[in-house]
């Protein structure tokens, strides 16, 4: 039994990398393998180790029937059984013969799934009816919705007046059919996922140096790798599961070296050989840097170089004058420390890179992720075991958004600019080419809300989405909601922030309610199945779009319906049929096989770009390219006369300051995220009694040297104010660098019955946030803004402000978080 509240990573179960017997035999045929003796070929690989987590007063034997399903509140993909008594969820099982978990599970899975029963799940539409909320049917709540549609579409104007914001926590299934309604249904550009707050960049990165989307790496590259470098990546915290890996290697034999990029003392920075406390908004600088040092040392593989890519002198130019010295007075971090990264980056045999929201949501975000790819390809660090690159998913499903469609993409990575991939999704779904939006770029998430500002888009629906406590500038994403003139639709499973603003709310089935498919980080495919019904009248959200498209009576070129599927497995064949011959191609993946267990696409290719061959190909690539800079689009004979011919871009940008920087008002720089217990804005987490209680409410990270300065003590009450807002919350004085403050960004205000903060004090970190973004990916910042903090009140007694599991306190009698008996947990290690 283990308290995973106190302890969020579990037993370790160390382990080594293959020896290069081991290695050899892993490359031979699987008959040959099976022949040879158990130690060699097998002893390499991550120990299974079994977690569980049942309801209280629940044992094994009570449970009536394991569901297979997989993570839903992170993008590590981890596979796992939902445990059903008495038609009900009782708990939760990791499986151990899934090739992403071996068994473990996340705290907030082995926990989480408690909110599917909480009392107040909606479970009946509501409609306004003078300025309130009412209960009412299906009927008269779809009814209202096709109504203010058909009268929208057929009036002037049409398509133009629809938005559509959506998730990267549906399923594959869901996308895909939501993306086909917007793309060929109503023809409209307007339609994006929350997956543009998440993981635009890494798609935009993936694009601009490799021609598509696509991870890749592998999750077994952790097993095989001697240097591990985190940007932005708070992994220890985020991706629990992929962190018992990394920690795993970590205590075994050989271990890897450890790279931390991070302003905060996270648990990963403190694990780590050499931890860069950047400046908040100064990745490029960094990253030029450690370009720059890997040139200058000659630490890369010419020959790679120039057979398998494009624009080294560019980049050369652009990093010429780059030298650790200048990057360390940019970043504020030792001089030797940048030296000592490259030389790891640069000297070791396997380096294995992940990146996330420190570097996605921050200043120059693409241009900064693309210089982690260039690491790789200056060093031919791609394609083989080891040599893994994760632009890195947040949500569970993002990647499916992306692939299917449902947000700024074309479906199957499709290039908006290319008339051929119009052409064959026409063909597909039997559509006129001009029905599809693609005369202008795709609408991305801050622009359609800008747009419902201005009031040209009318009708906004909003499924599994949260933006009033998610979207940066608060104040002005409430006012946009509430416009009389805006009609907002929200799909959800709780009456959220968002959802008191709607004018239909419509409740949706969720996990462990309905069955799908989603893909993780590293291209595995889950099968999540139906568990048990949902409560009330709630419904899967495939069905609620299959029967807007039903309703809407779309139809195709031949008056047939548009849409031809009517359940998950057909319409995971439908988007079969879409992704044939794409990167993302899901033939031979079917249900049948899922059932299985969790398989990476394409089928049988466990690592993209083996031979150095790059999706570049004009007729192939998803995008012909941006300026890093200013997210200028490059046209196709440009980039035809390039002749990639299957070569990766190296692609450059030099340094620019964040587009705020403190100043004398606001002298402190805000940074933002996440705690291991809480997932986005709480609205499952925040219902589960152990990860409630263990992080109940927002807190402020702050230096010892600012505290000081200040006169703030740990747990007293302080008030953050940025340009756009305030907040109150209680400090934390910790290990962060001095001059950056760091609140996390789950706290709304649903626990209190408002949608906004009222007549108290405001606590979510998106008051504070500017509406600013990447000039390629389009992500907004939210890891930098300009703000001052001053003290509201001193602390009474010994409060504790925030979990001890991240960045510790400095005051060594803060009591330690622990879950106590309502959070004992299962490990089960199988031993050899
Ligand atoms: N427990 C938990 N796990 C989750 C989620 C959750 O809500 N809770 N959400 C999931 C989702 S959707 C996502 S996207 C991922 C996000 O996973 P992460 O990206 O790991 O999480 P964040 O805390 O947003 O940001 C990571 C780190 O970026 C650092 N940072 C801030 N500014 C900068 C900067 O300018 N440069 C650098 N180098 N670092 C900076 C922060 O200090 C923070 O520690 O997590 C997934 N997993
Ligand atoms: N300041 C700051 N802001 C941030 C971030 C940050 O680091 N800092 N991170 C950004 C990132 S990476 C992300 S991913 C976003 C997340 O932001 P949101 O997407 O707004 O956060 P969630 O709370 O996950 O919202 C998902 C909603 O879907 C509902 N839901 C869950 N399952 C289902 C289902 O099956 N069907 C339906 N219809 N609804 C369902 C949940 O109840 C919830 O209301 O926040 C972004 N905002
Ligand atoms: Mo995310």
């Amino acid at each position: 039994m283990s308290d995973r509240i106190a302890d969020p990573w579990g037993r370790r179960t160390p382990y080594g990398p293959p020896s290069a017997a081991e290695r050899v035999a892993a490359s031979l045929p699987g008959p040959v393998r099976r022949v040879l003796p158990r130690e060699i070929g097998q002893r390499a690989t991550w120990p299974v180790r079994v977690d569980m987590f049942l309801e209280e007063g629940v044992a094994e034997a009570d449970v009536d029937r394991w569901v297979r399903a997989a993570s839903i509140l992170h993008s590590n993909g981890d596979a796992m059984d939902i445990a059903v008594a008495g038609g009900r969820i009782v708990g939760v099982r990791g499986r151990a013969g899934d090739r992403v978990n071996r068994g473990r599970l996340d705290p907030k899975d082995l926990y989480g799934w408690q909110a599917n029963n909480s009392p107040d799940r909606l479970t009946q539409p509501l409609v306004r009816q003078d300025g309130r909320l009412v209960e009412t049917g299906w009927d008269d709540a779809m009814g209202r919705i096709t109504a203010r549609s058909r009268e929208l579409l057929d009036g002037p104007g049409g398509w133009g007046h629809f938005g559509f914001y959506t998730s990267g926590q549906l399923y594959l299934e869901e996308y895909y059919t939501l993306g086909v309604i917007g793309k060929a249904g109503i023809g409209t550009p307007h339609m994006d996922g929350n997956t543009r707050l998440c993981t635009a960049t890494s798609a935009a990165a993936l694009k601009e140096s490799f021609g598509t989307d696509g991870q890749p790496g592998s999750y077994t590259d952790v097993d095989h790798c001697d240097a591990i470098a985190l940007w932005g990546h708070n992994v220890a915290e985020t991706q629990t599961v992929l962190w018992m890996r990394m920690l795993d290697r970590r205590r075994g034999p050989r271990p890897p070296a450890l790279i931390a990029v991070d302003p905060r003392q996270t648990a990963v920075a403190r694990e780590a050989d050499v931890h860069l406390a950047v400046r908040p908004g100064t990745n490029l600088a960094l990253m030029n840097a450690l370009v720059h040092r890997l040139l200058d040392k000659g630490w890369y593989d010419e020959r790679y170089v120039r057979a398998h890519t494009l624009g080294f002198d560019e980049l050369a130019e652009t990093v010429r004058d780059r030298t650790p010295e200048w990057a360390a007075e940019i970043c504020d971090v030792p001089v030797r420390d940048i030296e000592r990264a490259a030389e790891i980056i640069g000297t070791c045999r396997r380096l294995l890179s992940t990146v996330l929201q420190g570097f996605y949501q921050s200043n120059q975000a693409t241009a900064a992720a693309c210089q982690v790819n260039n690491l790789h390809l200056l060093r031919g660090m791609l394609g083989h075991p080891g040599a893994g690159l994760y632009q890195m998913n947040g949500q569970p499903t993002a990647q499916n958004t992306r692939e299917t469609g449902a947000d700024g993409d074309l479906p199957g990575m499709r290039n908006w600019d290319n008339p051929a991939h119009i052409d064959e999704l026409a063909r597909l779904w039997n559509v006129d080419s001009s029905v599809i939006p693609h005369w202008a770029p795709p609408t991305h998430a801050m622009q359609i809300f800008r747009y419902a500002e201005q009031g040209s888009i009318k009708l906004l629906w909003i499924s599994a989405t949260n933006p009033a406590v998610s979207l940066p500038d608060l104040a002005r994403i409430r006012r946009i909601l509430a416009q009389e003139n805006l009609f907002v639709v929200v799909q959800d499973i709780f009456m959220t922030e968002t959802a008191m603003l709607a004018d239909v709310v419509l409740p949706a089935a969720t996990w462990g309610e309905k069955t799908g498919t989603f893909t993780c980080a590293d291209r595995t495919v889950h099968l999540s199945d139906k568990a048990v019904d949902p409560p009330g009248e709630a419904r899967s959200d495939l069905d609620i779009f299959l029967d807007y498209a039903r309703r809407m009576d779309f139809r195709d070129k031949d008056g047939a319906p548009l849409i031809k599927w009517h359940d998950p497995e057909s319409a995971y064949r439908a988007w079969q049929a879409c992704s044939a011959g794409r990167p993302c191609d899901y033939t031979g993946i079917t249900y049948e096989l899922l059932r299985g267990g969790g398989v990476q696409w394409p089928l049988g290719t466990e690592r993209l770009y083996a031979g150095g061959r790059f999706n570049t190909d004009p007729d192939y690539c998803e995008t012909y390219g941006h300026d890093l800079v200013t997210g200028a689009a490059h046209g196709e004979e440009s980039y035809r006369a390039k002749e990639p011919r299957g070569r990766a871009f190296l692609k450059a940008a030099p340094y620019q300051p964040s587009p705020e920087v403190p100043g004398e008002e606001y002298p402190l720089t805000l940074t933002t995220g996440r705690t291991v217990y809480q997932f986005h804005t709480r609205t499952k987490t925040g219902r589960a009694p152990q990860l409630a209680a263990a992080a109940p409410e927002p807190w402020v990270e702050i230096s010892p040297a600012d505290a000081t300065e200040l006169g703030v003590g740990e747990g007293d009450l302080v008030r953050v104010e940025s340009p756009r807002g305030a907040l109150e919350a209680r400090a934390r004085v910790c290990g962060t660098r001095r001059g950056t403050v760091f609140v996390p960004f789950h706290y709304g205000y649903w626990d209190r019955d408002e949608s906004g903060p009222g007549d108290g004090a405001a606590r979510a970190a998106n008051e504070l946030t500017m509406t600013s973004w990447d000039p390629v990916s389009k992500q907004p910042i939210f890891k930098v803004a300009a703000v001052r903090l001053s003290k509201v009140a001193t602390a009474e007694g010994a409060v504790s402000a925030a979990p001890t599991v991240g960045n510790r306190p400095a005051d060594p009698r803060v009591p330690v978080t622990a879950g106590g008996p309502a959070a004992e947990a299962d490990e089960h290690v199988e031993e050899e």
